[in-house]
């Protein structure tokens, strides 16, 4: 069997006019997906030089949902992409001179780095947002993380290799065949501007097909936007107190909530004791790393009321303690200005009942402008070191 050479593909479709279109659009996708993945991984950090801000209280969610929204929209891009050019695979490498060597080496490793990381950041971003993990050697976010420099750089070399030939097909009409393949004269019912329209169209389609899980109008049209449904309180549930393995713990009548101090407990109050601090109601979202978000009205006590009460300033991070004895989030930290800001609750209600046990009773955190993974439930301690 012979290796294809670039003539059998004689497509007229395949052309740098339609790779370019395609690619701008997908250009686009990537940047935003890039930047709002920075802002998440920002979102994230423990404890970053610049702190994350406590506004908007819908920042995160924006920035997430568009995040998953743009990887979504890449997807069926890349595949029209890919498929647009991958005849010059085939095609036979010129290695003869300095420069031109170097230049090809160039635009082709950068190519396969950028399509191979693009691949990946794509399906694992698709399998997160699916609340799939079938991984277990790698931690998905800083892999995603790291991979995202790698994928961006790429792109970066990319566009500026082909810049010249960008602006050129760009500045044409689309069916220009100044810079076709001589091969390329096949011509069938779909044209290049029918096959760009359907990318854009099939990229839409994504979108919608999964952004009912952020924006609640769009939900009817969303078969795949993941947790479309309603939990209590229209707010949707992530794990369950079963899956946490907290179902005992949580309904126990003796609940307490202890306040640390360096390692040592120094006050503890239950129910009751939350109950009879001043009661505030805050709208706030839920949004998850995984692109649903969902807006609920908490009812409960400030984390610095619950604070001052047991002669605590909030001028410190305060770490928070899940009654969960397993699991990445069972521990997370509050900083400073996030236990001091007014709208930071430890939640007692949700739509004007008490919580649920899947969404965090007795009690859990819900401040603003933060990912929902950060959104401790069944919260067990408020720790604060001196
Ligand atoms: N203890 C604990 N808290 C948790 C989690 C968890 O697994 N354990 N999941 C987090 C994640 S990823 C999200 S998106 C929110 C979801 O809150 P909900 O289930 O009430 O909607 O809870 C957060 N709080
Ligand atoms: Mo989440």
């Amino acid at each position: 069997m012979k290796a294809p050479a670039p003539e059998h593909f004689g497509s007229r479709l395949r052309s740098p006019a339609v790779a370019a279109r395609v690619g701008v659009w997908l250009g686009l996708s990537f940047g935003v997906c890039f930047l709002t993945g920075l802002v998440s991984h920002w979102a994230q950090a423990p404890s970053p030089t610049v702190p994350f801000p406590t506004s908007p209280a819908w920042g995160y969610r924006l920035t997430q949902g568009l995040h998953v929204s743009t990887g979504m929209a890449a997807i069926p891009l890349l595949l029209v992409k890919l498929w647009s050019v991958y005849p010059r695979l085939f095609e036979r490498v010129d290695l003869t001179g300095g420069r031109r060597l170097v230049l090809t080496v160039l635009e082709r490793g950068s190519i396969a780095v950028l399509v191979a990381s693009a691949i990946f950041q794509l399906v694992t971003g698709l399998l997160n947002a699916a609340q799939w993990y079938p991984w277990t050697a790698f931690s998905f976010r800083s892999t995603h993380y790291a991979l995202a420099w790698v994928a961006i750089g790429a792109l970066l070399v990319h566009v500026a290799v082909k810049l010249p030939v960008i602006r050129d097909v760009i500045a044409r009409d689309i069916d220009e065949t100044q810079h076709d393949r001589p091969t390329a004269v096949e011509t069938g019912p779909v044209s290049r501007r029918g096959l760009v329209r359907s990318a854009l169209a099939a990229s839409g389609v994504a979108v919608l097909a999964t952004a009912g899980s952020t924006v609640p109008v769009l939900r009817s049209v969303s078969p795949f936007g993941v947790r479309s449904g309603d939990g209590p309180g229209g707010v949707p549930i992530n794990k369950s107190a079963r899956a946490a393995g907290v179902v005992d713990r949580a309904s126990d009548a003796a609940y307490r909530l202890r306040i640390v101090v360096d390692g040592t407990e120094v006050a503890s109050l239950g129910l009751e004791d939350l109950r009879a601090l001043p009661q505030r109601t805050e709208v706030l979202p839920i949004a998850c790393v995984e692109g649903w978000s969902a807006s609920g009205t908490w009812g409960g006590v400030r984390v610095s009321d619950v604070l001052a009460a047991t002669g605590l300033a909030t001028d410190r991070d305060v770490g928070v303690m899940s009654l969960q004895r397993k699991g990445a989030f069972r521990r997370t930290v509050l900083p400073a200005h996030f236990a001091a800001d007014d709208r930071t609750l430890l939640a007692l209600d949700l739509a004007g009942e008490p919580l649920d046990l899947d969404h965090g009773f007795p009690c859990r955190i819900i401040a603003p402008n933060r990912p929902g993974v950060l959104q401790t439930k069944w919260v067990a301690s408020l720790e604060v070191s001196t």
